[in-house]
């Protein structure tokens, strides 16, 4: 079980956007040394590779991965390494690689050695085609070659689940929002660069018209939905496991950016669409997250006034 004393646990993708927080609480949980963080690439200094151990991994490499994974007796795999949505539409054929053949190697090695999984999936599964408040089951259409690798890659994680009996989890999380480290690539990142620009130069030209409504989450739900997920005795996740629908917050980029100018009055900002528009214009509003409220008690904390609140204190 995740927070057990004897977890041994492997992040991939850990200095993102997500890993940066997974790993501090994951980290807390169960030890320092409990937690190897992994990503493609180094950064110096960062908190991750500050706090315990790290190495540079490339998830398309499965020897390394499988040494890895046998060298430090891992038992439970945070698998967070992926192309978003808007670099995903630039460089499609690097998406589906990554996205799909580094999951199928998570996959394989966590079928031979009896692992744990978590794998993120994203509000991106959905296409123009669903309802403005997405349902758990409904038909998945994605536009992006982002939200078709993340359909897929629900679908292998059911498979590993249902004919090899790998303990594999997963939640659609939507836009995060968070002032730790910055997002990596995604439609959803001008609601974070929104508030750096609006502290820094009190102006924002935002890439989505004003109007956009997206579902979105503060980063402290996002974590602590990932960990009580995984908390969870297996015995209660129907089929949903490996993608639930959560909510947090749905709002306007207009919204946020008139809740940002009530703490900060001259900030101005602008709106000029650019191609992201087309991504989010095929995602829905809001989120049916009844599932995961009925099989783990989930359930958001963070309401806009408090998120705004939260990144302007900590990002001032
Ligand atoms: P991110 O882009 O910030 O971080 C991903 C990390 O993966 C990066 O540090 C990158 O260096 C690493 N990486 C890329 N290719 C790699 C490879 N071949 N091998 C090893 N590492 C590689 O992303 P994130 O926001 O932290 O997202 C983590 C997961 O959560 C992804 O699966 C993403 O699809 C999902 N997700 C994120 C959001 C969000 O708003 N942040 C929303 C929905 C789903
Ligand atoms: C993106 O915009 O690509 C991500 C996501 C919602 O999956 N933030």
């Amino acid at each position: 079980m995740a927070g057990s004393s004897d977890s041994r646990i492997l992040v991939t993708g850990a200095l993102g956007q997500i890993g940066t927080e997974l790993v501090e609480a994951l980290r807390r949980n169960n030890g320092n040394n409990s937690v190897i963080a992994t990503d493609l690439r180094k950064i110096d200094g960062h908190p991750v590779i500050n706090s315990g151990p790290f190495h540079i991994a490339d998830v398309l490499d499965k020897a390394a991965l499988e040494e890895l994974v046998i060298n430090n007796s891992i038992n439970e795999i945070y698998h967070l390494a992926a192309i978003l949505s808007a670099t995903g539409e630039k460089n499609p054929e690097l998406c589906e690689r990554v996205n799909i053949g580094g999951l199928a190697n998570v996959l394989e090695i966590a079928k031979k050695h009896n692992i744990r999984v978590f794998s993120p999936s994203s509000i991106a599964v959905f296409g123009p085609d669903c309802p403005s408040i997405a349902p758990q089951v409904t038909p998945l259409n994605p536009t992006t070659m982002y939200g078709r690798t993340k359909v897929a890659g629900e679908e292998m994680a059911n498979y590993y689940h249902q004919i090899h009996g790998v303990d594999i989890r997963g939640i659609r999380y939507p836009g995060l929002i968070s002032w730790k480290a910055p997002p990596g690539g995604g439609t959803t990142d001008y609601a974070v660069e929104i508030f750096h620009q609006a502290i820094e130069k009190k102006e924002y030209t935002c890439f989505v018209r004003p109007d956009t409504m997206l579902p979105m989450m503060y980063m402290d739900d996002a974590i602590r939905a990932t960990l009580e997920l995984m908390n969870v005795p297996s015995k209660c996740l129907g089929p949903a496991r490996s993608g639930y629908n959560i909510s947090g917050i749905s709002f306007t980029a207009e919204e946020l950016s008139n809740s940002i100018s009530e703490r900060i009055p001259d900030f101005v900002c602008n709106f000029v669409p650019d191609i992201r528009q087309q991504y989010a214009d095929s995602w829905p509003n809001s989120i049916d997250d009844s599932d995961a409220r009925k099989e783990w008690n989930w359930s958001p904390k963070y309401d806009l006034d408090q998120l705004v609140d939260e990144m302007l204190s900590n990002l001032y």
